[in-house]
């Protein structure tokens, strides 16, 4: 399966820079002010900082500051969020978040922290601080690596979620086998500012990063076929346990992201959270995932038909080289 995603990977590269830097074009003619949507946004100075925000609530152990909402401190066992209580009523929107995560651990640390854009708000549990089983869309930043198996990877870790209620976060391998796709982010204990972009636009969600002190984006994730609804909520969560850290959300800003040819007709509220490369293995026998499944088998046929081609083409060469070395041998024992 890895392999398959690096092959995939590789072919689509070019793709997704294109895209990307299409993407990114945008951005700069795009005049953020335009679609700004304050009630969705959390911006320094926070009016009403010290108890409470205007748009926002929080539960758990987060706490406002005049200068960032930090969802736990350094320090074990704590868990907190914060929930926008406006539902979002646009279709394609961009999310940008100025997060920071640090504390004392040198080498540990955690467990990290969600956003989210779910149906539910204000559900304690034990998801980054959020309940498990939720509806929409989990953003996570993993900073501690529960599990060494097969497919685990560099940590800090970002990865997405498409959940219809259904999918459970398995934190003993780091939500690997239900996320949509993911990236290593080195986010942790920076002295400058550690951004997120997340994208939702024409049922395509696109992360990127800007963690490395450069002032630019770069790619995280690009994955078509995502279905969301409108009327959800944003949040963000985070949690520790034995190992603790700071998380840190700085500022919120979201932004209407027009379409020119939007389906005025099409019912944005009602749309069940789905994606085509993952959903869940239950109603969806003739969905997508069906030909993702049939891609899956011909690329292994494929790799078995090569195999054997290869396996046969050695065992002609070697049967070969042994005839022509009897035949010599022979030869030779008629010369004498
Ligand atoms: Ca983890």
């Amino acid at each position: 399966m890895a392999s398959h995603r690096a092959v995939e990977c590789v072919c689509f590269l070019p793709l997704i820079t294109v895209f990307l830097t299409l993407s990114l074009a945008q951005e700069a003619q795009k005049t953020p002010g335009d679609y700004l949507k304050r009630e969705h946004s959390l911006i320094r100075p926070y009016t009403g900082a010290g108890a409470s925000l205007p748009m926002w609530d929080i539960i758990g152990n987060t706490m406002i500051t005049n200068s960032y909402i930090r969802l736990t401190p350094d320090k074990q066992s704590r868990s907190g969020s914060i929930w926008n209580k406006v539902p979002l009523r646009v279709p394609n929107w961009e999310m940008h978040c100025h997060f920071k995560v640090h504390g004392q651990g040198k080498s540990l640390y955690g467990d990290g922290f969600a956003l989210w854009y779910t149906k539910d708000r204000m559900r304690a549990g034990d998801v980054f601080g959020n309940q498990d089983y939720h509806t929409g869309l989990g953003i996570y930043f993993d900073t501690y690596s529960n599990h060494n198996g097969p497919h685990n990877h560099a940590h800090p870790y970002i990865s997405a979620q498409i959940n219809n209620g259904t999918l459970h976060y398995d934190h003993d391998r780091d939500g690997t086998h239900t996320e949509l796709a993911g990236c290593p982010a080195q986010f942790r204990n920076k002295q400058y500012e550690t951004q997120i972009a997340i994208r939702y636009y024409k049922q395509r969600l696109t992360i990127m990063t800007d963690v490395d002190g450069k002032s630019e984006w770069k790619p995280c994730l690009d994955v078509d076929g995502v279905r969301l609804p409108t009327g959800y909520f944003f949040g963000a969560s985070a949690a520790t346990g034995e190992l603790a850290d700071n998380h840190d959300i700085v500022s919120v800003k979201v932004y209407e992201l027009e379409v020119p040819d939007l389906d005025e007709s099409m019912d944005y509220a009602n749309i069940e959270p789905s994606a085509d490369l993952f959903s869940p293995p239950r109603d969806h026998v003739d969905d997508p995932k069906g030909a993702f499944k049939n891609a899956t088998l011909t690329w292994k046929r494929m790799f078995l038909l090569i195999f054997c081609i290869i396996i046969g083409v050695i065992l002609c060469i070697v049967v070969g080289v042994v005839v022509f070395q009897k035949r010599q041998e022979q030869q030779r024992k008629r010369f004498y």
